[in-house]
């Protein structure tokens, strides 16, 4: 066996040294603008880009419609998961497409019944437009009930239609709160970042919400918004085994980018699914290859036609791939020996294909680290499991709240294709664990103490774009004493006060 020069590192080994902070180095004047695909020297029209270089995993307990409802607005971007039928992640894709078209999902807790009542309960009480969307929990299709002031119409979204179709442009809009507290009201209209007035009753309770014509969302907010059709971006994550049928689904639903979700990204099934996408779609269709660790298998990947590379092996919070198979690579090594080799496959060709840092990113710190050594984003599961837009329960494990949080790699993972024809291989042994973490809160407010660091990091560096952090960042790793030294140490510890 060949082995490698030096020692795989991690994250924790590793700190930025201070560059020159100039005054205009001020935190609104730092991007996080970030590509995400291919970019060119000749023509960079086409490449898409995050406004924040952070992306949730495609994994069951983190990406689901509502976070990527959420995340898109923030400005990131979700893979919704593919371990569940075809349908289903087409029915997810859907969802967050519809968001900022003009509809507004329904309240969880109503029934289709009750939202579509509610909807047309409104629309003579106000005379507006009105509409309301639901999902028919009985076959699992998206029942959409129209109500306008000239005529009701409820039909089911068909899979093979455009989305287009079902657009209706409509100004004014109501959806299913009626009666909750204004604060309550404006609680929503504030996390979902919604284009609407609350109108409230005479007991301050909320009668409808409205759409505010003179106000564009997309000003305002960072929301990852596509081109003119103002609606979230959202990525899909698919596999090497059903791609023939579930990537035209997906594109039919509206996912803007895909991603192939392995574990192991070096192989010849991957490097098939990529070609034969990019063969059969060019570059309307962009898709992100991956996970590998070494600059071999980038360059296999960037071959097959690959617009971004996934970066990790092994390091992921709910992994155990390294200690079932012995197969992996300190992340921070590999981060750096591909991001070396992307650079150098630019200045040779022209062509730049953005990197992600998947995996293993425990403080909000580790971001920074990932892309002062050449990342150009982060994806993150464990961090986003943590909040109230993740898919998992919340529960308490003795007096701390937690929510579910479980690999991908695990038999529960696995276990949706069981009962289903879909060639999926049987997993043998497990290479995730199924888990808790703590919860924290809903995710903006926790996003925004994340990026914040971020930009404060980068004003240390003297930093004010992501290209320019990349490029000048200057990082030492650091011996085990020197960590001790960094956290609060030699201190007797506060009583707990009653
Ligand atoms: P983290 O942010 O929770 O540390 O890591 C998330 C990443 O772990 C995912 O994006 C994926 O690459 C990886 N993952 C997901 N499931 C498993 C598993 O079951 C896994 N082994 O390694």
């Amino acid at each position: 066996a060949d082995i490698i020069d030096g020692v795989s590192h991690t994250f924790n080994e590793f700190l930025l040294i201070p560059r020159l902070t100039t005054k205009d180095c001020t935190h609104g004047n730092i991007s996080l603008t970030t590509y995400l695909t291919k970019v060119s020297d000749k023509c960079d029209l086409d490449a898409m880009r995050l406004n924040i270089p952070m992306v949730s995993a495609a994994m069951q307990s983190v990406s689901d419609a509502r976070m990527a409802i959420a995340l898109a607005q923030e400005g990131g971007l979700s893979f919704i998961y593919c371990s569940q039928s075809i349908e289903e992640q087409c029915k997810m894709v859907r969802s967050v497409k519809l968001y900022k078209a003009g509809f507004v999902a329904s309240d969880t807790t109503l029934s289709p019944k009750d939202t579509v009542a509610t909807a047309m309960r409104l629309r003579a009480k106000t005379g507006h437009s009105t509409i309301a969307i639901t999902e028919n929990g009985c076959n699992n299709d998206i029942l959409v009930g129209l109500v306008t002031s000239k005529d009701l119409r409820l039909s089911r979204i068909d899979p093979n239609d455009s989305l287009d179709k079902y657009m209706t442009p409509i100004d004014k809009l109501v959806v299913a709160y009626e009666g909750i507290s204004l604060h309550e009201a404006n609680d929503i209209i504030w996390r979902h970042k919604l284009n609407c007035l609350p109108i409230i009753d005479r007991n301050k309770r909320l009668k409808y919400l409205t759409f505010r014509k003179d106000y564009d969302a997309s000003k305002k907010y960072t929301s990852q918004l596509v081109d003119a059709q103002k609606r979230l971006m959202v990525g899909a994550a698919i596999n090497t085994w059903d791609y023939m049928d579930r990537v035209p689904a997906l594109i039919d639903a509206g996912a803007d980018i895909l991603c192939v979700d392995s574990s192991d990204g070096y192989s010849e099934y991957q490097f098939d699914a990529i070609k034969m996408i990019k063969n059969k779609y060019g570059d309307k269709i962009k898709i992100g290859g991956g996970n590998i660790v070494y600059p071999d298998a980038f360059n296999y990947l960037v071959e097959a036609g690959a617009d971004f590379v996934k970066v990790g092996i092994g390091g992921g919070s709910i992994c155990i791939t390294r200690e079932q198979k012995g197969i992996g690579r300190g992340q921070a090594s590999a981060i750096i020996d591909i991001a070396r080799e992307r650079d150098a496959l630019y200045q040779r060709t022209g062509v730049y294909i953005p990197i992600c840092a998947d995996g293993g990113i425990v403080h909000d710190y580790h971001i920074s680290l990932a892309i002062a050594m050449g990342a150009d984003f982060v994806m993150l599961g464990r961090y986003f499991a943590r909040f109230d837009e993740s898919p998992g329960k919340k529960t308490h494990i003795g007096n701390q709240v937690v929510k579910e949080h479980w690999g991908e790699g695990t038999k529960r993972s696995a276990n949706w294709s069981r009962y289903l024809d879909t060639g999926r291989p049987d997993i043998i042994f497990e290479e995730g664990v199924d888990s808790f973490v703590p919860y924290v809160g809903g995710l903006d407010e926790n996003l925004q103490i994340t990026l914040a660091k971020l930009k404060s990091a980068m004003i240390s560096c003297g930093a004010k774009t992501i290209n320019d952090f990349q490029k000048n960042a200057l990082l030492t790793i650091v011996s085990p004493s020197s960590i001790v030294e960094g956290g609060a140490h030699d201190l007797v510890s506060r009583p707990m006060m009653e």
